[in-house]
């Protein structure tokens, strides 16, 4: 952002905060506000308690509210113009995540002459879940206002074009696809974008393909390196009784990160005798989350009976069987339990790509420790090496935990090579520069094939 002069266009966080424009660190940052009742009808309402839901293949049920939409559709409007005003002539606008889907068209139709890039965090559902949305031709359009759409995995992605050329009957070659062009201001804002089809139409191509998000690799790693924080590892271990292993869980309290499917082969597993709390411990950390919606105060209240039931049936007065924390943490802190602990449990329902698995991987310089994770995260199509799992197969989560557990050092050591090798060559530096370069190769090729 600082390199390109960028601006950063973003709600504060607060609600009714109206905060004039103002620079951070040499980067110019925009406030959009949000009244209390947006942050109940489009944040929690439609973003959480409708999208999130719907995106994550229904595991908890969609909410569909009439007026929720309203919200999207007028906050969406107020992002739109809010980057109208201070993008300047054929700026490049790069829109983060699902809440915000309606901006590319909203935008486009304001600045025919600006670059504009969407990317999804969350996976995009297969069609036959998406389809229950009421308003689902209208997000379609909305994203295809942009050049390029990003998705976690090339599944997502595929999703996506399905989607359009059943609602629209758009055609699409590969990642590409051709939107006609209806409107003839956007023709004269931007001559270059237009060309004419095999079907003789004007259109533009907008190319919808995976870029998987990645994280700073180095600065986990140089945190990991620290002195303090290995002694801070060690502590954790101390304080714990020096068990055996240590298992840990990071996420979000979240019901696709599959905490409750985790924590009932944990529990089965002390249960059957193949662990013992003397022996094991498992850190889970559960930061809070969307605490007004209610399908997470649900949520928070299941996990928290679990973790008590397994605690009171299995702890002794010295070790706990699980060390719950409902806290968020500094993150000098997150990568000394990532040093801390010997098999981490990243057992997602469903999930766009899950960082936290990349973070363990970032932070093991050591080549040990072993990554349970499942093959419902994005981060499984890239981290192959580590032990991927069915989190609904309860089964054979269980074994996997086992198997991690018993692991040879030469096997582990192989394993977290091969992941660290990935997400250290693939970072979030290289994901971003990815992500404009094909956004800057798209609007090339598009001026190229009009001066052809
Ligand atoms: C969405 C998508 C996609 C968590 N607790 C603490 C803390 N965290 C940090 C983790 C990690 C981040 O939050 C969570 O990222 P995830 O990727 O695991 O999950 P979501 O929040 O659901 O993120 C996801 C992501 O967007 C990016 O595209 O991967 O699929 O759902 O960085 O470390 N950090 C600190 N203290 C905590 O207590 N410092």
């Amino acid at each position: 952002m600082k390199a390109s002069e960028g601006a950063w266009v973003g709600w504060t966080g607060v609600p009714d905060d109206d905060s004039e424009p103002f620079e951070h660190d040499g980067i110019s940052i925009v406030p959009v506000a949000l009244s209390h009742d947006d942050v109940e009808l489009y944040y929690e309402g439609f973003s959480n308690d409708t999208l999130w839901p719907l995106y994550h293949d229904v595991i908890a049920p969609p909410t569909y509210h009439r007026d929720w939409w309203e919200s999207y559709l007028a906050v969406n409007q107020r992002f739109a113009d809010a980057a109208a005003a201070v993008a300047s002539h054929g700026a490049t606008v790069w829109v983060q995540d699902y809440q915000l889907q309606l901006v590319p068209k909203m935008l486009r139709q304001l600045r025919p002459d600006l670059v504009i890039g969407f990317f999804n965090h969350i996976p995009f559902p297969a069609y036959g879940i998406f389809s229950q949305l009421p308003w689902r031709t209208q997000i379609i359009e909305g994203l295809l206002g942009a050049d390029v759409i990003g998705f976690q995995r090339v599944a997502d992605a595929g999703n996506f074009s399905r989607a359009v050329r059943r609602l629209l009957g758009h055609t699409s070659k590969g990642t590409n696809i051709d939107v006609p062009i209806d409107d003839e201001a956007e023709v004269q804002g931007n001559p270059a974008r237009a060309k004419v089809s095999r079907r003789g139409i004007r259109v533009r191509t907008v190319v919808a393909r995976a870029f998987p998000i990645s994280i700073d690799a180095a600065s986990f790693e140089d945190l990991a390196r620290s002195p303090e924080i290995q002694a801070r590892a060690r502590e954790i271990r101390h304080d714990l009784g020096d068990p055996d292993v240590v298992l840990l869980g990071v996420d979000r309290l979240d019901y696709t990160k599959g905490i409750g499917h985790r924590l009932k082969a944990y529990g089965e597993l002390l249960e059957d005798g193949n662990l013992s709390a003397e022996d094991t411990s498992l850190i889970q950390v559960a930061s809070p989350s969307r605490e007004r919606v209610k399908t997470y105060m649900m949520l928070r209240d299941e996990i928290e009976l679990t973790v008590g039931r397994i605690n009171g049936d299995f702890s002794t007065i010295s070790h706990a069987a699980i060390s719950y924390l409902h806290q968020g943490f500094p993150r000098e802190e997150m990568v000394a339990l990532y040093l801390a602990a010997d098999v981490m449990l990243v057992t997602a329902l469903r999930d766009g790509m899950n960082l936290v698995a990349k973070e363990y991987v970032a932070s093991r310089f050591d080549n040990d420790g072993v990554l349970v994770l499942s093959e419902f995260a994005g981060a499984a199509d890239e981290l192959k090496a580590a032990l991927l799992v069915n989190p609904h197969d309860i089964e054979g989560l269980k074994e996997a935990i086992l198997k991690a557990i018993a692991m040879p050092r030469h096997e582990r050591s192989r394993r977290m090579r091969s992941m660290r090798r990935r997400v250290i060559e693939f970072d979030v530096a290289r994901w971003s520069k990815s992500f404009l370069d094909a956004l800057a190769a798209q609007t090339l090729a598009q001026s190229a094939a009009d001066a052809a």
